[in-house]
């Protein structure tokens, strides 16, 4: 296995006018996770990706576990939880740049992944395990479980890549960011982004968020900057790489899990660092450019067209 995630994933339902939803009466049903979005991306580059999950047993888990396999991720840890529903959220437009999503995901079947269903993971054979920080901040028995995969993944040598992916309405600036540097403390390779740096350390400063992550025990950090471009530094390497130029955005949900398939993706084919932060950008900028979390993900033969087109120059 290369790739292995633990996450929620839910059905977004959007809808197909802007202004208040208590208007709104049209509504596109997308699947949607940090998790899966990052999977999913890799699985369509041609890697092999395993996902951890609950869903609820009913319509929205049945929707979600067959997207999510019919794009070639593995399913088999995702378990049908008979107790709970699946979560969902909705989006409001508030105009054609902004928008506010509400969760419904308390008490979700994923919210009740235990400590004791990462018993049954088998993490020996996988290369990396993937986390983000919105596992953790679903509910106590979440973060159990998402330290009890992490101590086990450490104890086989797993690297570990970690997106803190700050929620503001899941985590608190208190124990949610606690909870957060100490993953950061315990991983390989960290992908803040600058308003994270903001959240957790009080600097949107590049080179200090890098610096924060560092100190507290992170091995590589990756600094997403958006149209800027990425900065990374590993213990012997540092370097900016350009964003790729886009027309205009889309819908820039889902960028930061794009980029995370792509920096993934090009370590396991085993790409310099600066390579590897070059896919990523262009995967970034890919998601994009159409509406959704996964339908912008690129195949290989895709990439490698968008890549060849938009050559960057060395930096
Ligand atoms: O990264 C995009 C995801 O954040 C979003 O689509 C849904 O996973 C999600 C969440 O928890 O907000």
């Amino acid at each position: 296995m290369d790739v292995l995630s633990i996450g929620e994933t839910m059905v977004l339902f959007s809808p197909k006018t802007s202004g208040q939803l208590r208007y709104a009466n049209d509504f596109s049903a997308r699947i949607a996770g940090a998790e899966t979005n990052t999977l999913i991306g890799l699985a369509k580059l041609g890697h092999q990706t395993s996902w951890i999950s609950r869903v609820g047993d009913d319509e929205l888990g049945a929707k979600i576990v067959s997207a999510v396999r019919g794009e070639g991720v593995d399913t088999t840890y995702v378990k049908q939880d008979k107790e709970a529903s699946t979560g969902l959220f909705l989006k409001e437009k508030t105009n054609a740049q902004t928008s506010s999503i509400f969760y419904y995901r308390k008490d979700s079947a994923a919210s009740n992944m235990t400590s004791e269903d990462m018993e049954n993971i088998h993490v020996s054979n996988t290369k990396y395990l993937y986390l983000t920080g919105i596992t953790p901040a679903l509910s106590q028995s979440c973060e159990e479980a998402v330290f009890a995969l992490l101590h086990k993944a450490k104890q086989e040598k797993v690297t570990i890549v970690f997106d803190p992916n700050i929620r503001k309405k899941l985590h608190s600036k208190t124990s949610g960011a606690e909870q957060i540097k100490k993953i950061i403390g315990l991983s390989d390779i960290v992908l803040p982004g600058k308003s994270e740096g903001d959240f957790l350390f009080n600097t949107t400063e590049t080179a200090e968020i890098s610096q924060r992550c560092r100190e507290l025990g992170a091995g590589s950090v990756v600094v997403k900057l958006g149209e800027k471009g990425a900065y990374y530094e590993t213990k012997d390497k540092n370097g900016l790489v350009d964003a790729y130029a886009v027309p205009y955005v889309v819908d820039p949900v889902g960028a930061g899990d794009g980029f995370a398939a792509g920096l993934l993706s090009g370590l396991l084919d085993e790409l310099s660092w600066k390579d590897a932060v070059k896919r990523a950008c262009a995967m970034g900028a890919l998601v994009t450019q159409v509406d959704g979390d996964i339908e912008g993900l690129p195949t290989r033969k895709q990439l490698q067209e968008f890549m060849g087109a938009n050559l960057q120059d060395d930096v």
